[in-house]
């Protein structure tokens, strides 16, 4: 089998890359480790920049977007029992959209089916050989048998734990990494939620974070220790904690119910540089991690896609490589501002395992200050909303 561009992954980048690229007429195949079921299954971002739901539009999968998002203007914040707005309209004029990674992911699915483009599922043992030269292929098996397929370039889409990251030489790569010492707990629960906005709370016991899906459909997170199982997190004692860390008017206000689904996801920063080696071009969560504070994850993984798409079409349509050449410096720099952000927030919301007392009153001033500065709060919302591409 030959086709122009192989992806590998089929999370939300490979997925977006993929139809982006078919409506300009270039041939993508993606080959995905998991069911879709599974795929689909997971329950991960929430919040999207306006820059992602452009890219979407772009895309033309736009249309339930559209329909069933909630635009967003602003967020709350919280220190202790002092809850102040960050209104993104009022300061810049923009807001976010609140849309899950999970129907963004099925929109996608469904647009790639409708087209006839090919996606494999369940492919194991996937290399990728000749990423320095003109001529690179990969090999996978799929149902006991090994297959082959060669293309003009790779796109590595497969998320932290992918392959094509470690494709590239030792001796090439530059990974940077901070692990906190913390996870966060989450749980989705069909209840009404709490606030019309998000509600991201630093507290004495730790940080939660009110957020949401529709109005009948509730995302809450806590900040728990690593070693922390979902098994010892009753429902109850979630809704009692977050009660907790939250403003006692909205812990007064907290409708509950059974969760219907509870993870805990580890903090991470990672970054690994170039992006870009030979014939093969790293996007989302292949090169880069962030904390989930402030939702840069899947916004990030899309500028990336952003980058990469024109990219390919100027060398496809133009024979123009310029684009290609760029692309590793181009995402990177939006990369790190993300990144630097989603660590930013991080360290003022949480609380640290061996955190001083003088510590915790610079967390106290900053979020004060964030509070009576409309400089400071018009910076937290350029990066929020996201910086442009
Ligand atoms: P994904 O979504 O991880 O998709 C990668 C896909 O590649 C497949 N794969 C392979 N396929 C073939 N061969 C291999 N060898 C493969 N290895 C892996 C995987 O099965 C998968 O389908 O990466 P992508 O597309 O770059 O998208 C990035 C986003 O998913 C990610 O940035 C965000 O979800 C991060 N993230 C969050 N971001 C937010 O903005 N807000 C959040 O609340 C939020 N919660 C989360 C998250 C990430 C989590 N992970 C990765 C642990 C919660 C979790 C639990
Ligand atoms: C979510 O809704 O899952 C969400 C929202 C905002 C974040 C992180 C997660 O910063």
């Amino acid at each position: 089998m030959r086709i122009q561009v192989a992806i590998i992954g089929g999370g939300p980048s490979g997925l977006l890359l993929g139809q982006l690229l078919h409506r300009q007429g270039i041939e993508t195949v993606i080959l995905e480790r998991q069911t879709r079921d599974h795929v689909l299954g997971r329950i991960r971002a929430g919040i999207l920049e306006k820059g992602t739901a452009s890219l979407m539009r772009e895309a033309g999968v736009a249309d339930r977007m559209e329909r069933e998002c909630l635009i967003h203007d602003g967020i709350m914040l919280s220190y202790g029992n002092d809850p102040f707005e960050i209104n993104f309209r009022q300061l810049i004029q923009s807001s976010v959209i609140v849309y899950g990674q999970t129907e963004l992911t099925y929109d996608l699915y469904h647009a790639r089916e409708a087209n006839n483009a090919k996606t494999v599922f369940g492919v194991e043992e996937v290399r990728l050989y000749n990423l320095d030269r003109p001529s690179p292929y990969v090999t996978y098996r799929h149902r006991g048998q090994d297959r082959h397929i060669d293309c003009d370039f790779i796109a590595g889409c497969d998320g932290f734990h992918g392959i094509s990251r470690q494709s590239v030489p030792r001796s090439i790569r530059r990974e940077y990494e901070k692990v906190y010492p913390f996870g966060w707990l989450g749980i989705l629960s069909e209840t009404p939620p709490v606030n019309d906005e998000l509600i991201y709370a630093s507290s004495e016991r730790g940080f939660a974070l009110c957020s949401m899906r529709n109005p009948n459909l509730s995302r809450y997170y806590i900040q728990c220790a690593l070693s922390d199982t979902v098994h010892e997190w009753s429902d109850n004692d979630f809704w009692d904690e977050l009660r907790r860390r939250i403003p006692a008017s909205k812990a007064e206000a907290l409708v509950t119910g059974p969760s219907i689904e509870k993870s805990i996801a580890p903090l991470r920063s990672f970054v690994t540089e170039p992006m870009h080696w030979g014939r093969l071009f790293l996007c989302g969560d292949a090169a880069h991690i962030v904390p989930p504070t402030g939702a840069k994850g899947l916004n990030t993984a899309v500028s990336d896609v952003n980058y990469l798409y024109l990219a390919l079409i100027a060398h496809f349509q133009e024979g123009d490589n310029e684009g290609l050449d760029r692309y590793s410096e181009q995402a990177l720099l939006r990369v790190w501002k993300a990144e630097r952000f989603s660590w930013w927030f991080t360290n003022l919301m949480h609380r640290f395992p061996d955190q001083s007392q003088f510590d915790r009153k610079m967390q106290r001033a900053e979020i004060t200050f964030l509070r009576d500065s409309t400089s400071a709060q018009t910076v937290m919302a350029q990066n929020y909303v996201g910086l442009p591409y």
